[in-house]
């Protein structure tokens, strides 16, 4: 049987599914990945950028990186491989789609069972007063960005080093000790504690299934690794 049957296979009886994307999901919408060729990190470094160093250094640095990505990602649209999981999150009992990704992607495709670990580049957050807003403006009107008190705006995203939401880390983690399948799509399994939701998946009984273009740190302990592009592998398993 083939590799792609037996995902199918094991979907099609599954009640309680989580998926986990990285950067690769948005790759075919256009929006550059951080690793790999062209990405984000090549042409940056990420300790210059995403860390709340940087930002206490050079927040304007920080600010104009931030810019620069929103600027990008903002014309951009959802691909297949985001609507196929809006569906996934209709057909099954119980789904929730974890994300590493802060494009806001699955979001406009109309993902709502939807934990997103490392923010939205969309939101910003007052560095005093920890209030958080949605921000679409392209370009920011100021750079840095101010709140009403006066004090910095951040991005509310979560840089390297710092925690991630303790509320939204926890709806990860049971979501992946219930599911019956994970599926892992576009990510290179680099970033914790992202990175260690598959095991946490695979200790509980879980079939796990990945979609990448290539290998990576977490496809020996996949049940099926599916090689191609998650817009045209994801709608694939669906069929
Ligand atoms: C934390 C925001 C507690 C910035 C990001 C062990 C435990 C805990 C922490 C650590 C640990 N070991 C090390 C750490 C520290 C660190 C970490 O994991 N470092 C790594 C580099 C080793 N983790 C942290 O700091 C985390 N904080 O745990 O707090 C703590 C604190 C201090 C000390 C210890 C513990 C915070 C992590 C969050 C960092 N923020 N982003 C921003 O976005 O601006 S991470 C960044 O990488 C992005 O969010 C991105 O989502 C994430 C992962 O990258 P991917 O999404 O996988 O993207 P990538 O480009 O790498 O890969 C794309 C993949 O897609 C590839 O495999 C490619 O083949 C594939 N692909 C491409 N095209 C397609 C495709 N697949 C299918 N179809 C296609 N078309």
């Amino acid at each position: 049987m083939q590799d792609i049957d037996r995902a199918r296979e094991a979907l099609a009886a599954a009640h309680k599914v989580v998926a986990l994307t990285g950067a690769g999901i948005s790759a075919e919408s256009g929006v550059p990945t951080f690793r790999g060729d062209g990405g984000l990190w090549k042409n940056f470094r990420a300790e210059e950028l995403a860390t709340p160093e940087a930002f206490h250094r050079d927040p304007l640095l920080v600010w104009e990186w931030y810019g620069w990505r929103r600027q990008t990602i903002a014309p951009l649209a959802p691909n297949p491989g985001h609507y196929a999981l809006v569906a996934m999150e209709r057909r099954f009992g119980e789904f929730m789609l974890v994300t590493q990704n802060v494009d806001g992607l699955h979001r406009a495709a109309g993902s709502v069972k939807l934990a997103e670990l490392h923010g939205n580049i969309w939101f910003t957050r007052c560095t005093v007063e920890g209030t958080v807003r949605e921000n679409r403006a392209v370009p920011l009107a100021l750079l840095p960005p101010r709140c009403s008190c006066g004090a910095l705006l951040r991005p509310h995203i979560v840089w390297f080093g710092e925690e991630l939401d303790a509320g939204v880390l926890q709806s990860a983690v049971d979501a992946c000790r219930a599911a019956d399948v994970m599926i892992v799509a576009g990510t290179s399994s680099a970033v914790y504690p992202a990175a260690g939701l598959a095991g946490l998946a695979k200790e509980a009984g879980a079939f796990l299934i990945e979609i990448n273009i290539e290998a990576t740190p977490a496809s020996g302990m996949m049940d099926v690794h599916l090689s191609g592009r998650s817009g045209e592998l994801l709608p694939r398993l669906l069929e």
